[in-house]
């Protein structure tokens, strides 16, 4: 039987066949070559006296780290406007992450009962500008949550953002029961730090759905630098005017992406997000 792992927790496995969820134990053997079951994996499994047995894990498509699940195909990933106000630098590291693991994104800006006209205004030239596709959202009190569930099938989603941006919310509403714990940073903060949380995958609308704890920052210092601008999408179309070739659109002359800035076809704020990054790669490699 083939399955998909959804959780795992001491040794055990918990594998999805069909509507059925088996426990399993891993074969020795995985140990000896290195290669641990992950959640997300796509596992043959063999089931003898009622004891579930992970047999051989399918090919990988993606392996993604923070967190570690196997076979991620997409990021929803959700900031809200306001409480805690959204950090424009911080969601640009968040889209550079996503990028470079190849993800299909689409962007949740929650909490719009908070926020005024301008705000939105803003957002949507912000973004809009760039292509991502982007919407409102309401995840309290499930305002604008149909979009969402659309992109759901066929995917490994990862819900990923700062905390208290209502990731836990919005999934609970998509699931339309509470498989997340919710809450202002202050009363989780009250029930225990650290709770050990693993990640689980969540079936719904066809497809898988993983909740992260919120990271209030973001190590890109992984990504090589003549890499990271193939993080900006929006780069892509100018790059070719540059006058050198493997141009990292920083101090060079004659570089088309600058031009683009200059001329306000390319978001500033991006492009300083862009060089902010860019410094931080370079400063970590020089002293490696
Ligand atoms: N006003 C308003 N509050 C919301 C909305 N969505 C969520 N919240 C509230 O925001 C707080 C944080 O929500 P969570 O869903 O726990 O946020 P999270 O992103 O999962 O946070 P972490 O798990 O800490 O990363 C909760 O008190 C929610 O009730 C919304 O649409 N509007
Ligand atoms: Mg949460
Ligand atoms: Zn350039």
């Amino acid at each position: 039987m083939i399955g998909t792992i959804i959780k795992g927790i001491g040794g055990f496995y918990y594998v999805k066949v069909d509507d059925e969820v088996v426990e399993c134990k891993a074969r020795g053997k995985f140990r000896f070559n290195e290669l641990t079951p992950l959640v997300g994996d796509r596992v043959e499994i063999a089931v003898k006296n009622n004891k579930g047995v992970i047999e051989k894990i399918l090919p990988r498509t993606s392996e993604l780290i923070r967190p570690n699940v196997a076979n991620v195909t997409q990021a929803f990933v959700v900031f809200s406007i306001k409480s805690p106000d959204i950090n424009l630098d911080l969601l640009n590291r968040f889209l550079v992450i996503c990028e470079s693991n190849n993800l299909n994104i689409v962007l949740f800006i929650n909490k719009r009962d908070l926020a005024a006209g301008q705000d939105l205004k803003f957002i949507e030239n912000y973004f809009g500008r760039i292509g991502y596709k982007y919407h409102f959202i309401g995840a309290k009190a499930g305002e604008g949550l149909e979009e969402a569930g659309k992109y759901l099938k066929n995917n490994v989603t990862v819900v990923c953002g700062p905390s208290g941006a209502g990731k836990s919310t919005m999934i609970n509403r998509l699931c339309g029961s509470n498989v997340m714990e919710t809450g202002e940073i202050s009363e989780k903060n009250n029930r225990g730090k650290h709770t050990t949380r693993h990640s689980q995958l969540i079936a719904v609308k066809d497809g898988f759905i993983v909740d992260t704890p919120g990271f209030s920052s973001l190590d890109i210092t992984k990504i090589k630098k003549e890499e990271l601008q193939h993080c900006f999408p929006e780069f892509e179309e100018y790059k070719y005017q540059c006058k050198f070739k493997g141009c990292l659109h920083y101090k060079e002359p004659g570089c088309g992406v600058k031009d683009a800035v200059e001329k306000g076809i390319i978001v500033q704020g991006r492009y300083q997000s862009y060089t902010t990054m860019l410094e931080e790669i370079s400063k970590v490699k020089l002293y490696d």
